[in-house]
């Protein structure tokens, strides 16, 4: 069935490796489904309309690979890649799976832990310049901690500097056009995790030595863990030109990193979202960090990554809808949002400050004006409910 909501790769839907190919286990249950090869992975991506495929180090190249087993596994890879002409737009590497990474990779208090951190993330760099990815994401899994008295933020918060400091340095060394993209989430699989919200990541990304080369991967779950409103997050990393990549996914607030189809919770946030976006023109990767329920089995997970992309493509459909529809139009002029756009003190001058102190203004008048909030929310939620 084609539609007006079948994606195409102009749309630039992008899936990871461990999101089609999630197997369904949990910390209470093991996996319900059997492994997907990554080159199944790619064909059936490419046969649903998605533009790329990413991936950490571990998905593609199971550690403890010969190198000839490595060789291979990239062939094959490589082959299907040009015989799909699916794209790489992001590779990250995975530093929370295995059992040296259980206090930490970059921050671990060990440095030979963060040695063998680093050294990974190197070589994983290496293999997204390899497929031309422009875009390393770092989300830090395991930086973080539970026992307070174990750890010390602030040199552990320089020695993540310094390992993202050498990335950088590493990616201009050898030349790759490439620029990372940090993560940030509160907890789990840590008790509390470093760089916890966007804020967070963006005030750390001033203090690193590249600032320009690093920017965010916002992840819609993440914030919403944290209670906080995930496309004013996005919308602050877009003003500081740092949304470098997005995860896109559904979560209820206050539960665990649920990494749900994208639009089957919350779907005045995911609509305001992608409004933002697409009003912002972004264009960047629509990449859905998510995976279909345990319950389901590999049908249902192309039924997902389906529904991920056509929940954005209607919802793209409603923004623009919005922008037409004459009555939220005018209901968005009682707002006065449009107003921002006005300098708050547009003078100039040596006087500018006496001037404004001298400026008539009737408060009480200005605070007596309804700004029709009701009317446009209730506009906006019928647009949502397909009423207009
Ligand atoms: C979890 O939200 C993280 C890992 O899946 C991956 O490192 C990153 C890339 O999207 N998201
Ligand atoms: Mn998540
Ligand atoms: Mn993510």
């Amino acid at each position: 069935m084609t539609d007006d909501f079948s994606p195409v790769p102009e749309d630039r839907f992008t899936f990871g490796l461990w999101t089609i190919g999630n197997r369904g286990r949990d910390p209470f249950g093991n996996e319900t489904r059997p492994l997907l090869d990554p080159v199944d992975a790619v064909r059936g991506l490419a046969r649903i309309g998605a533009y790329g495929v990413n991936f950490h180090d571990d998905d593609l190249i199971p550690p403890g690979s010969t190198a000839p087993e490595r060789d291979g596994i990239l062939k094959r890879f490589r082959e299907v890649l040009d015989e799909t002409g699916i794209k790489v737009p992001m590779v990250t590497t995975n530093l929370f799976s295995q059992p040296i990474f259980k206090s930490g990779a970059f921050t671990a208090n060990d440095p030979v832990v963060r040695r063998h951190a680093l050294r990974k993330t190197l070589n994983a760099i290496d293999l997204g310049a390899e497929f031309g990815a422009g875009i390393f994401v770092m989300w830090g899994g395991r930086e973080g901690a539970e026992c307070d008295a174990a750890t010390d933020v602030p040199s552990a918060l320089d020695c993540y500097a310094e390992a993202i400091n050498a990335c950088c340095a590493y990616i201009k060394e050898s030349g790759y056009q490439m620029e990372i993209a940090l993560e940030p989430k509160p907890n789990e699989p840590r008790g509390n995790l470093f760089l916890p919200t966007v804020g967070h990541a963006l005030a750390f990304i001033h203090e690193l030595d590249f600032p320009d080369m690093v920017g965010l991967n916002p992840e819609f779950a993440h914030e919403t863990m944290s209670g906080l409103s995930f496309h004013h997050a996005v919308a602050q990393a877009l003003w500081a030109d740092k949304l470098f990549h997005i995860d896109l996914n559904a979560q209820v607030p206050g539960k665990f990193d649920q990494d749900l189809r994208f639009g089957s919770e919350g779907i005045r946030d995911a609509f305001y979202l992608v409004k933002l976006l697409d009003d912002a023109e972004w264009d960047g990767m629509r990449h859905f960090d998510a995976h279909a329920y345990r319950t389901d089995d590999i049908d249902g997970v192309w039924e997902f990554a389906v529904g991920c992309m056509r929940t954005y493509l209607v919802l793209r459909d409603k923004a623009r809808r919005f922008a037409q529809d004459p009555e939220i139009q005018e209901a968005l002029e009682v707002t006065k949002v449009k107003s921002l756009g006005i300098p708050t003190m547009p003078e100039t001058g040596a006087d500018r400050f006496e001037r404004l102190r001298k400026e008539t203004i009737d408060v009480d008048a200005v605070a007596a004006v309804g700004y029709g909030h009701e009317r446009l929310d209730q506009l906006v939620t019928e647009l949502l409910m397909g009423i207009r």
